[in-house]
């Protein structure tokens, strides 16, 4: 603590001294000079050597706005927030900085001296892939905006030495590879030494005597595991603030085992180095589920303690122990409930720590801790087995079953007499093993709790979350999401985005309402003109990445269909599939009348375990192969599989995109973040009432949306009578493609590998009801093909909806967060 204290001041120091009188950095050209000189010692550099050289030039730059950014915030005139997540799904970061830092021009400038380009350089950056989708990629969107909005919020996650796997396709099957993206070394990140802290695990409670008038508990024989905080800088645009990202790093303490150090296990003492250290090793790849495994517990818990330490080091560092102040000035976000064990760790730390009462304790937690749920799908839903949490940390669960035993008192005088709620809402699950419901933990603690969509939010209020709605009304709300218009528009379509300036100048980039002044331009026929010629480059360039990618010719004239996003059976890839299956039989019997040639681009990766969803992807593949290998099918029907879905692929797909499929059944998708990112783009979009869908065509119009399916309330009134095979018998286009694909048309030499998919779509117990919506997606699909016939009105209709995305701006949800979240009186 003493350290940190005169660390802040020395800094300050320094900053009076010299800092402030000195002349603003360097050039890019001269840092990149010495880098290339003096830190790679040869002249023989290539590509990657050349990015890292870049990449630390422009780390440097950043590195005086960075403390500068940091002393201010460490005045505290403002409450800090720190967002806990256990995915920031960052994608590369060389591209964003240039643009945030106002320097793309040097940076190109400065590469024609070494002989190369940009874009050769930025393709050298291997993704930061710490997040499964659209959960970790909304952290990373979010970090962006609040940087750009000059809010002091630290992102704090885990540095996870393997990211999301690589993902092959090996005859048409998914196969993971790790993904080593530290490989050759992470040039943005900083490793802080002197901020480094220990994590406990293990052990037992021993409780003493009173301290300060209460019982006091200490946890011993712990084992305990260092947490190294790693910095990555997350630039404002062009405003000088650089926030951080802290990702944390597991490692042993180097006096664990000093015992066996003297008994001459020396080996195996240094072995159990491995142990601590697989904590951050790897991130799961399972997105909406849960495997329940110990480990990811420990990740879990190791990231929330470690940043709860940090923060109130920090805290106490400015103020001493007295922590009345600490909830005006802190606030926790946590992104679901993977870091929800944050909340017995504060009640913990501020409990046995710092000697606090448990009143006064459960005051700070509660004023500081917020929750944001994203799904509403059962198999998401954390549970925490009891008897294992009782063995890894056995102080924690003490403090979970007080912080119950105290919340039922609170329920039962809500609802008098009323036994079975204390059952249904009790934060422990009866029956069998005991659980920890992590959900009702992170409520019950939160004077925040938000959904991501207002359909979303509803139905936490209405169903999942309802007897907790009944009881804390106030604590529910709706933010949207949204996604960064600098990533997702001014960096990724260069070209629509200086088309969009020529007329707009450039202050959409930090205010995306403007975009409605598009509207203005569709009377102007020059400007429509533009805007489809700058669709046609897109689409071309992304025919050479497909070709790539996936060794399929695409062709930029036809109509690019395109469904990106993890592989799950309530996005329905598999309903795309069955589409394109139709339309496949109606080729093949020259039923081709007013039929639009398209190019259907279908990615995504499947949690490993996820037996249904691997079989997609190798349907998907099968398709594609038949389709494309008929010489007859493909002036009309292309289609391709692309491998290794990630953020840096969507950079390149959404600019070339025509047609969005957002396709889920209604009530599954809380929000979705991917087809914002489209429409930002000027695809228009084909979707169901699902999620922010319904925002979208909301602010779009029915006129320029593609709507088809049922809505979520019809989905519920549905299952009640759902006879799939029914609805087959009675429609000749399905009934024409269920026969193919029995028949074993996609799988002549694999004979039966696709029953389970089969029997799933004619299963009356379908929980995504592809049977239910096919037909009418099918005529949606008619429809979107007579639209693109008159390119007019399809261009007419890409930039309203273009015009119309400025709400899904990822500064608006943080706008949002700030107001009535954190700096909520
Ligand atoms: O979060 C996104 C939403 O836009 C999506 O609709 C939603 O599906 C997604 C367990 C999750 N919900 N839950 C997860 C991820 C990883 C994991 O281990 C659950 N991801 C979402 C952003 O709000």
């Amino acid at each position: 603590k003493t350290n940190s204290k005169v660390e802040v001041t020395a800094e300050i120091l320094i900053d009076e001294q010299d800092c402030s009188h000195e002349e603003p950095c360097d050039s890019l050209k001269a840092l990149l000079a010495r880098h290339m000189r003096y830190e790679l010692c040869r002249d023989d550099h290539d590509k990657h050597e050349l990015f890292n050289a870049l990449a630390q030039s422009v780390k440097e730059q950043m590195l005086d706005d960075w403390r500068q950014t940091r002393l201010k915030d460490n005045q505290y005139q403002q409450k800090q927030v720190a967002y806990l997540s256990l995915e920031f799904l960052m994608g590369r970061a060389l591209g964003n900085a240039l643009l945030s830092l106002d320097i793309t021009e040097d940076a190109q400038q400065v590469l024609t001296e070494y002989a190369t380009n940009l874009e050769h350089i930025e393709q050298v950056e291997h993704d930061a892939g710490l997040g499964n989708g659209g959960l970790g990629r909304l952290a990373a969107c979010f970090l962006d905006s609040c940087a750009s909005l000059d809010l002091p919020v630290t992102g704090y996650g885990i540095r996870y030495q393997y990211g999301m796997f690589v993902q092959k396709i090996i005859d048409g099957y998914q196969v993971e590879r790790p993904d080593r993206w530290l490989r050759n070394g992470n040039p943005w990140e900083v490793r802080i030494s002197n901020h480094i802290v220990s994590v406990p695990f293990y052990g037992h409670t021993e409780t003493h005597s009173f301290k300060q008038g209460h019982r006091h508990h200490v946890l011993v024989n712990t084992q305990k595991v260092l947490a190294i905080p790693y910095d990555m800088p997350i630039p404002g645009y062009k405003n000088n603030r650089i926030n951080t990202l802290r990702l944390w790093k597991a490692e042993a303490n180097d006096d664990f085992d000093l015992a066996e150090f003297n008994e001459g296990d020396y080996a195996e003492a240094v072995a159990t180095k491995n142990l601590a250290e697989q904590i951050t090793m790897v991130l799961y790849p399972n997105d909406a589920s849960v495997n329940g495994k110990e480990l990811r517990l420990k990740q879990q818990y190791f990231l929330s303690s470690a940043s709860l330490q940090d923060l109130l080091i920090r805290y106490v560092n400015k103020f001493g122990e007295d922590f009345s102040h600490f909830s005006e000035l802190n606030v926790m976000q946590l992104n679901d409930t993977h870091p929800s064990i944050a909340v017995p760790e504060l009640m913990r730390l501020l409990l046995d720590q710092y000697g606090l009462s448990w009143d006064a304790a459960w005051a700070i937690t509660n004023q500081s801790m917020a929750y944001t749920n994203h799904t509403l799908l059962p198999e998401a839903l954390e549970r925490w087995s009891v008897p294992m949490m009782k063995n890894m940390l056995p102080r924690i669960v003490e403090i979970i079953f007080e912080i119950n035993a105290r919340y039922l008192e609170l329920v039962a005088h809500h609802w008098p007499g009323d036994i079975q709620k204390l059952t249904e809402m009790s934060i422990i699950e009866e029956g069998g093993e005991q659980q920890v419901r992590m959900a009702y933990l992170a409520i019950v603690a939160s004077f925040s709790v938000n959904g991501v969509a207002g359909l979303h939010t509803q139905l936490l209020k209405e169903g999942l979350f309802n007897n907790f709605y009944q009881l804390w009304p106030n604590k529910f709300n709706n933010k949207t999401n949204g996604v960064t218009p600098r990533r997702w528009l001014a960096f990724c379509n260069p070209k629509l985005s200086s088309l969009i300036c020529s007329r707009l100048g450039n202050d959409w980039i930090k205010d995306l309402s403007r975009l409605k002044g598009l509207n203005d331009c569709i009377s102007d026929k020059a400007f429509v003109k533009e805007w489809a010629l700058v669709k046609f480059e897109n689409k071309q360039s992304l025919t050479q990445f497909v070709r790539q990618q996936c060794g399929v010719e695409f062709d930029p004239k036809m109509m690019f269909d395109v469904q990106v996003k993890r592989i799950h059976e309530y996005k329905r890839q598999l309903m795309n599939i069955l589409h394109v299956i139709h339309l496949y039989r109606r080729i093949l019997n020259g039923d081709t009348q007013d039929m639009v040639p398209r190019c259907v681009l279908i990615g995504g990766k499947a949690a490993p375990g996820y037996a249904m969803a691997k079989q997609i992807i190798k349907l998907a593949n099968n398709v594609a192969h038949m389709v494309n290998s008929d010489p007859l099918v493909t002036p009309y029907l292309r289609m391709a599989f692309i491998p290794n879905y990630n953020v840096s692929a969507m950079e390149e797909i959404c600019p070339g995109t025509d047609l969005s499929e957002q396709i889920s059944t209604a009530g599954k998708e809380a929000s979705g973040t991917g087809n914002m990112k489209f429409m930002m783009n000027g695809a228009l979009t084909i979707g169901t009432l699902d999620g922010a869908n319904i925002e979208m065509l909301e602010e779009v119009g029915h006129e320029n949306f593609f709507l088809f399916g049922l809505n979520a309330s019809q989905v519920t009134q549905a299952r009640m009578d759902y006879q799939p095979q029914h609805i087959i018998d009675h429609s000749p286009a399905f009934q024409g493609v269920m026969n193919m694909l029995e028949s074993g048309h996609f799988n002549l030499v694999e004979p039966g590998i696709f029953d389970s998919i089969i029997a799933s779509i004619i299963d009356p117990n379908d929980q995504w009801m592809t049977a239910a919506d096919f037909d009418s997606y099918c005529q949606a699909q008619a429809l979107v093909a007579k639209t693109y016939l008159d390119q007019d009105s399809w261009q007419e209709m890409s930039i309203k909806n273009t015009a119309a995305s400025g709400r899904f701006s990822s500064d608006n949800t943080i706008a949002g967060y700030r107001d009535e979240i954190w700096m909520k009186k």
